[in-house]
């Protein structure tokens, strides 16, 4: 099961729900994704499981088994839209593998920023991109037109309820310029968030449904011309952190009171000869969790409908 958001072709209406099989069914009277995000994890537990109780049917009515219709809508009937939205923030973490830390060590003219942070106590974050800024499956992602390094980080996202609970996993791309960042870590916003650099997939898995997120197999693949030009994998088991402790310093700065989305870091990154270019498709994998099939854009022209989608969602089917 997924916790989903998208647009209803059918009276052009934003919902939440729930994705079972390739089948969406609304969650009745839940508003947005942050809203559910404000919940303890029990009653978000709950609220779900008992999905079913008090769920609405597309037109809006109330089942009396309280399903949405019978098995809810097909997918070709929704536009599903990233699954983050309202005052919720996506963050990131970084040099949480040893591949992030050679990699950066590799590409910085400040090496020693990197070995440091890797064997510290507090772990780097930094903020990646406010909720209207994702994309997700099928959206481009860009590079910056003043880069000419690029690289996708596919990377396992935790979301957090306002108490700072784990509640579902995403998978994440945490779009790159190593040539920005590699001149000065201090470049690193520059680097990290600018249009179309956050995307996470359609859908959030429940915390409780996944076996043991320390042991997720993540893989990328770039194709270019029909040919996969690059892959790469590796498994959150891998990770020099734990999930729990990269939350506790997220919140111990600042509430997030419509929870949190937390991209734990990349143990894959291509070397330093190869680079993004537009026209490429990035396939990310995150084993249970989701996928993200994104092609790549060069500049910010290519993600003004994200503005346009503040106040129309279907203004995001220009770019799929
Ligand atoms: O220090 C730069 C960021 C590294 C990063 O995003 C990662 O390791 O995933
Ligand atoms: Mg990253």
């Amino acid at each position: 099961m997924e916790i989903v958001r998208y647009a209803d072709r059918s009276d052009r209406a934003v919902r939440v729900g729930v994705r079972r099989a390739g089948r969406v069914s609304p969650l009745a009277g839940v508003g947005s994704v942050s809203e559910l995000l404000r919940l303890p994890l029990a009653e978000l537990r709950g609220l779900l499981e008992g999905a079913g109780a008090g769920a609405v049917g597309s037109d809006g009515s109330v089942g009396t088994d309280g399903r949405s219709g019978s098995d809810g809508l097909d997918e070709s009937q929704v536009l599903l839209l990233p699954p983050v939205d309202g005052l919720t923030e996506v963050w990131a973490s970084g040099v949480t593998y040893e591949r992030s830390m050679a990699a950066r060590v590799e590409e910085s003219s400040q090496k020693d920023a990197y070995q440091k942070v890797y064997e510290a106590e507090r772990p780097e974050l930094f903020f990646k991109a406010p909720a209207w800024r994702v994309v997700t499956d099928g959206e481009p992602v860009a590079i910056r037109i003043d880069s000419g390094l690029d690289v996708p980080e596919p990377e396992l996202g935790v979301v957090a309820n306002a108490y700072g609970e784990i509640v579902g996993y995403v998978a994440c791309n945490d779009m790159s310029s190593r040539a920005i960042e590699g001149e000065n870590p201090l470049y690193l916003p520059q680097a990290k968030v600018y249009a179309g650099s956050c995307a996470i997939s359609t859908g959030i898995r429940p915390a409780w449904e996944i076996s043991d997120a320390t042991s997720l197999d993540i893989s990328l693949a770039v194709v270019r011309d029909g040919q996969t030009a690059w892959k790469g994998e590796t498994s959150t088991a891998r990770m020099h952190r734990d999930l729990p402790t990269l939350v506790d310093y997220l919140f111990r700065g600042d509430a997030h009171p419509a929870g949190a989305f937390l991209a734990t870091g990349t143990g894959i990154i291509p070397e330093m000869s190869f680079t993004l270019a537009a026209g490429d498709r990035v396939e990310i994998e995150v084993a249970e969790v989701g996928v993200l099939s994104n092609p790549v854009v060069v500049g910010k022209e290519p993600l003004a409908w994200l503005v346009d989608a503040l106040s129309d969602p279907f203004a995001r089917e220009v770019a799929r």
